[in-house]
């Protein structure tokens, strides 16, 4: 069963302020209209008050923007955005408890995972992307890839901090700025990044940040003077913004759900797959886009793998997400947490069984036990649907072409895992699957130099790696 956790770490690393300003051309001011609250979804304790990013606000963030592109940074050499880079890569490293700890506080992902994952994962992205600046710089020939301008970057909530490194990096890198508008659920690390900007004596308006709520991300997709949007968040959303921006010149990355297949076969050695299925479907609890929402296990060991499954689910510790033995944290909001409910509700209704292991959970704060889902079908909504909570839906399957089929059988396309002994088989797999990113004994593994990005309505385009630049670049849109 899970236990409740001890007392939490201290929160006394962070300096919380009651209320907090838009970043616009390099300093902290008020909103001119409206504010919003931010919580702790583990206590439901309001957090600080944030400045709502009014369409004048945008306006300013925007202009602050072009002026810094057309000024200094549009024209520095790459080896100098490196150094910059560099330096909030450092800064972030140095200041890295501070961030977790925030992290957490905002969004109740347990602190382990923004002290080892998140954090880590930003500062990497920095580093990497400070190795690519200089290299975009061809010696005398006038024919260096040129950046696109103003890049309107609107992020989701379940990696504040990491989607914020995804989309900033390389397009500082590549001689972009950057107007940020982070989720309205989880403002405060893009708040605190703000700051380590100035920190990094980063020219004013290279990096903005307006908080707000949809009003204000749709206000910076729109704003004509933004050259390419990227987002993270729902299909629904994603696709609302293609509709925005079509007819225009904006390029654009969309990096929206998910509803991976995680496939294990009988050779797989079952231990590490019961491992991998655990981390696929209940890190940050399941709200992830790659999410190993599905299990697909081949008949012949699914009895065994659920049973080692529900062994080792009624070890994981919900609780705290500031205690560092918790395993699984809070739901981010009350409307996630009814999300998540209502189709569990669908799940049952539509006759499939769900389990989880015995839990009291905590009375104040948002909370979902994880839960696994069998005699589920491919007509079943929890099948179909992104869940993004800690939801697991089992199917079977008894041929590697019906693992395929049934993988693939989904309107998303992001990534997927595959558990086997057989290296012909991983390969085999990794040409059927029709995802971005497919995992090979392994799965949630996020590194700089990888390409992310999805088929279908998964999005397009890919954040990391090399392929990453090209979203930030004049030339080589592909
Ligand atoms: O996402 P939204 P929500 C999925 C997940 C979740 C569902 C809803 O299934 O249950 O989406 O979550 C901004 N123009 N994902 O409502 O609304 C918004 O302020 C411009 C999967 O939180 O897509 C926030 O900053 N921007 C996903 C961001 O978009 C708009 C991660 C994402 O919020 C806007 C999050 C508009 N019209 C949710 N409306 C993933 N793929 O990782 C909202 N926003």
């Amino acid at each position: 069963p899970f236990e409740y956790a001890p007392a939490p770490e201290s929160t006394s690393v962070v300096d919380l302020r009651p209320s907090y300003g838009l970043f616009v051309d390099g300093d902290f001011r008020d909103g001119a209209g409206e504010s919003f609250k931010t919580v702790n979804p583990a206590t439901e304790e309001v957090l600080a008050e944030v400045a709502e990013a009014s369409e004048a606000d945008v306006d300013a963030a925007v202009a602050a923007a072009r002026r810094a592109f057309e000024g200094p940074w549009g024209r520095m050499p790459g080896r100098e955005r490196a150094k910059y880079l560099f330096r909030i890569a450092r800064i972030v490293q140095e200041r890295s408890r501070e961030l977790a700890v925030l992290e957490t506080l905002d969004n109740g992902k347990p602190i382990r995972e923004s002290r080892d994952v998140d954090v880590p994962t930003v500062a990497a992205h920095f580093f990497y992307y400070a190795g690519w600046a200089d290299k975009l710089d061809h010696a005398g020939l006038g024919t260096d890839p040129r950046p696109l301008g103003v890049a309107g970057q609107v992020i989701p909530w379940n990696f504040p901090l990491m989607m914020l490194a995804w989309k900033v990096a390389p397009a500082l890198a590549c001689g972009n700025t950057v107007v940020l508008k982070p989720a309205e659920t989880t403002p405060l690390t893009a708040l605190l990044f703000a700051e380590i900007c100035q920190q990094a004596d980063l020219p004013p308006g290279v990096v903005n940040v307006v908080t707000g709520a949809g009003a204000t991300g749709r206000a910076v997709v729109a704003h004509p003077g933004v050259d390419k949007v990227a987002f993270t968040g729902s299909t629904e959303v994603g696709k609302a913004i293609a509709r925005a921006i079509a007819g225009t010149p904006k390029r654009s990355t969309l990096e929206l759900g998910g509803k991976a297949a995680n496939v294990v076969f009988d050779d797989a050695p079952l231990d590490q797959a019961v491992e991998g299925i655990v981390t696929g479907i209940f890190f940050n609890q399941g709200h992830v886009c790659c999410a190993g929402s599905r299990l697909l296990v081949q008949e012949s060991v699914a009895d065994e793998v659920l049973t080692r499954l529900k062994e080792r689910m009624a070890t994981l510790r919900l609780g705290d997400p500031l205690d560092k033995n918790t395993d699984v944290g809070a739901i981010n909001s009350a409307e996630q947490l009814a999300r998540i409910r209502a189709l569990s509700e669908v799940g049952r209704e539509e006759g499939a069984e769900g389990w989880s292991a015995a839990c009291e959970l905590p009375e104040r704060g948002f909370w979902f036990p994880p839960t696994v889902f069998t005699g589920v079908t491919q007509a079943h909504r929890i099948a179909r649907e992104e869940i993004f909570g800690p939801v697991l839906s089992v199917l079977t399957f008894r041929t590697p072409a019906e693992a395929v089929e049934k993988a693939n059988n989904t309107p998303y396309g992001l990534s997927a895992g595959v558990w086997t002994e057989k290296g012909s088989r991983i390969l085999w797999m990794a040409q059927q699957l029709r995802a971005g990113v497919v995992w090979a004994n392994t799965f949630n593994k996020f590194d700089p130099t990888s390409p992310f990005g999805g088929y279908k309505e998964s999005g397009h385009g890919r954040e990391g790696g090399r392929h990453g630049l090209a979203a930030y670049l004049q030339e080589a849109q592909r």
